[in-house]
């Protein structure tokens, strides 16, 4: 199998709107022996030395936006600089989507102050140019604000009690522009989209479209 440019692994990111089932995606190709599966950091996010950074920035988004994303930038680049000796690498998100989704969600919506918007921004054009981040392939799991804001309610993880279903549908609409209908930003990679609308008990079939048409075509 042809190795990514810059001798990396071929690089996925699996991306979706929160709930979108994308760790649940992951942990489908755990059986495969030649792929490394890096999870999302959420475990770093709610301990940073005792802070809990995602549940401090739904309490108070104003105040902790910026600290919050921050550090999930600094969490992703370490995600995309893992050394891993697979031929694929399949990573939950990326420095990508927390740019053109999340940070920009929050800049759109006057949650960041255009001064820490752009201290994020540079800190990502920077690593852009100087690390090793590329993407070879994003999956988008692509799905409806309504069924994942069901989802978000039953699943019930106690940081995002409180987050309104307009900040989901926002988010939704940063995505579609992003990955499908591709007039937000550059995408940098092709995009293999995924019907995620179905049950997640029922998923299994699209994941099998993704693996028959990407993962078994470079083996
Ligand atoms: N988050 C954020 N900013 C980011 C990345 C994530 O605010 N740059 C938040 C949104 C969620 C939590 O972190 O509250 C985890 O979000 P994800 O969508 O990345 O992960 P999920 O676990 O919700 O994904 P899925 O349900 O698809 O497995």
């Amino acid at each position: 199998m042809k190795k990514a440019h810059s001798g990396r692994p071929f690089t996925i990111a699996v991306e979706g709107n929160i709930g979108s089932g994308k760790t649940t995606f992951l942990h489908h190709f755990e059986k495969l022996g030649n792929v490394t599966i890096i999870s999302e950091p959420i475990e770093k996010w709610r301990n940073c030395n005792g802070h809990n950074l995602l549940g401090l920035m739904y309490e108070d988004p104003k105040k902790n936006a910026f600290t919050f994303q921050s550090y999930v930038q600094l969490t992703l680049l370490q995600s995309h600089t893992q050394k891993t000796t697979a031929k694929f690498k399949l990573m939950e998100r990326s420095i990508f989507s927390a740019r053109y989704c999340f940070v920009e969600k929050l800049q759109r919506d006057g949650i960041l102050t255009q001064a820490g918007f752009s201290v994020i921004d540079e800190w990502f054009k920077w690593i852009n140019q100087h690390q090793n981040v590329g993407v070879d392939l994003f999956v988008y799991l692509r799905t409806n604000p309504e069924i994942i804001y069901q989802r978000i309610l039953n699943r019930s993880r106690v940081e995002e009690r409180k987050v309104p279903f307009e900040y989901i549908k926002g988010l939704h609409e940063i995505h579609e522009d992003w990955l499908y209908h591709k007039t937000l930003y550059n995408c940098p990679a092709p995009v293999f989209t995924i019907d995620a609308n179905v049950d997640l008990r029922m998923i299994e079939e699209e994941y099998e479209k993704f693996e028959d048409e990407v993962l078994n075509k470079r083996i």
